[in-house]
């Protein structure tokens, strides 16, 4: 039999467990990110204590351990459920023989070849530098590699002096970098913001679609533009079972019918402990969720570990700044629980997102969310009023006009802040 699969690194997993409660989740995390990034986890182990040791993480009995385990099961890699300090990541490469990744490294690994569009693919390349500066070794760094006069490291005065210049000039190439992707992220970012402004402007309501990663947000942009627009197969967003399949934001216009609409973005995935400069870069992809009337924070109902995910997704949104938007809980995959569905419970949902009638129902409890306290008008205003005709179309849902010889007659819905605005047209 032929083997197609090319041959997947194996990789032993494994953590200190400062008596911590999620522990376990945290390490099931660990795993499935391991194998989000093509690796085999072959083996997993952890260390009850108090402390972690400053130099090397672990004790020196459970390295060995480890060493002796992980290269038992021809494991190449050992990933770290911690973000570990540069000292500590030499120190076990080198008691263990084996190639050592954090749970930071990891991550960015992963979003690194996840990354497609151009925005993507320069938050990551800041967030590894960013991560990699304060790491750089005077001996030990790409730079020197890459010159291919690597492998100085012997510590004699002279050579410390060599390579701290070295040094100070590596940190200022990848000061330098940073400063320039910030730059091209800025310019990005300028024009994303033109494209949002320009949204606003019509006033229509915008829900942005949250959670843990994998929980089926994408599938739900999908199933809601599949029932509510006619052309949408080159509107449909992208879809895979893999942590983080969708790493920027896609907006689009969702029309219930002619008279209710509103805007959709879906986003990058959340997970616990995602990386500190990871969450800065992405601010301007979760922007649009920022901007939100209302959330739908997505979450997989068959998973055991649910409650954790909510828990990170709410841990996440707090970090980014997000608090105070309106939410809906939608529990999705209930495909794969025994429960029935859809149905709606208060503001929450459970639903599968492949299914036609869970997306009617969602629809529905979005419509009720959003323009709950819209109200419908019939209006006539004066043709020379042109700043209050500009207004009412950035500002209110306007169903019907017609310009007459007594002015312009319009049906239009208007939320509780224009209403007293328009009274005096009413007719
Ligand atoms: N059985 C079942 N599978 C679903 C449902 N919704 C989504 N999935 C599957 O779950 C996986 C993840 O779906 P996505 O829509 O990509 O999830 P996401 O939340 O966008 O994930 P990221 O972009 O990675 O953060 C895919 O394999 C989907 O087919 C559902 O209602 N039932
Ligand atoms: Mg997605």
């Amino acid at each position: 039999m032929i083997d197609n699969e090319p041959h997947k690194t194996k990789a032993y997993i494994a953590g200190v467990n400062l008596n911590d409660p999620n522990f376990d989740y945290y390490m099931t995390e660990l795993a499935n990110l391991t194998e989000a990034n093509n690796m085999e986890v072959v083996g997993q182990s952890r260390q009850n204590t108090e402390q972690i040791v400053a130099g090397t993480y672990f004790g020196l009995g459970k390295i060995n351990e480890i060493k002796s385990m992980a290269h038992g099961l021809k494991a190449k890699v050992l990933v770290l459920n911690d973000e570990l300090s540069p000292v500590q990541i030499r120190n076990l490469e080198k008691l263990t023989k084996l190639r050592v990744i954090d749970r930071t490294e990891l991550i960015l690994e992963i979003f690194a070849n996840r990354a497609k569009t151009k925005q993507a693919k320069l938050q990551v390349q800041l967030a590894r530098l960013q991560y990699e500066l304060p790491r750089l070794h005077p001996s030990e760094n790409s730079l020197d590699q890459q010159r291919g006069n690597g492998g100085s490291t012997g510590g004699g005065f002279a050579n410390r002096g060599a390579g701290e210049s070295k040094l100070e000039m590596n940190r200022r190439t990848i000061d330098k970098q940073i400063s320039a992707i910030k730059k091209e992220l800025k310019k990005v970012a300028n024009q994303e913001d033109i494209k949002s402004k320009r949204r606003n402007k019509k006033q229509i309501p915008k829900v942005a679609l949250v959670g843990y990663t994998n929980a089926g947000k994408s599938t739900t942009m999908n199933g809601l533009l599949k029932e509510f627009t006619d052309e949408s197969s080159d509107k449909e967003v992208f879809v895979k079972n893999m942590l983080f399949a969708t790493l920027d934001t896609s907006v689009r216009r969702i029309d219930l019918n002619k008279n209710f609409s509103f805007i959709l973005s879906d986003t990058v995935g959340f997970i616990s402990k995602l990386p500190h400069n990871l969450v800065e870069s992405f601010k301007a992809t979760l922007q649009e969720a920022k901007d939100a009337d209302l959330l739908i924070n997505v979450v997989d109902a068959s998973d055991p570990n649910m409650i954790q995910m909510i828990r990170t997704t709410q841990s996440v949104l707090r970090e980014i700044g997000i608090k105070n938007i309106p939410m809906i809980t939608a529990y999705n995959k209930a495909d794969k629980t025994d429960r029935n569905y859809p149905q709606i419970e208060g503001n929450d949902i459970l639903y599968s997102a492949t299914d036609e009638k869970s997306i009617k129902l969602l629809a529905k409890l979005i419509t009720k969310r959003v323009f709950a306290n819209y109200k419908k008008f019939n209006l006539l205003l004066p043709l020379s009023d042109g700043k209050t005709l500009a207004y009412l179309h950035e500002h209110a849902q306007v169903m019907k006009e017609s310009y007459e010889n007594d002015g312009v007659h319009a049906e239009v819905r208007l939320a509780p802040e224009n209403q007293e605005r328009f009274k005096k047209y009413l007719v």
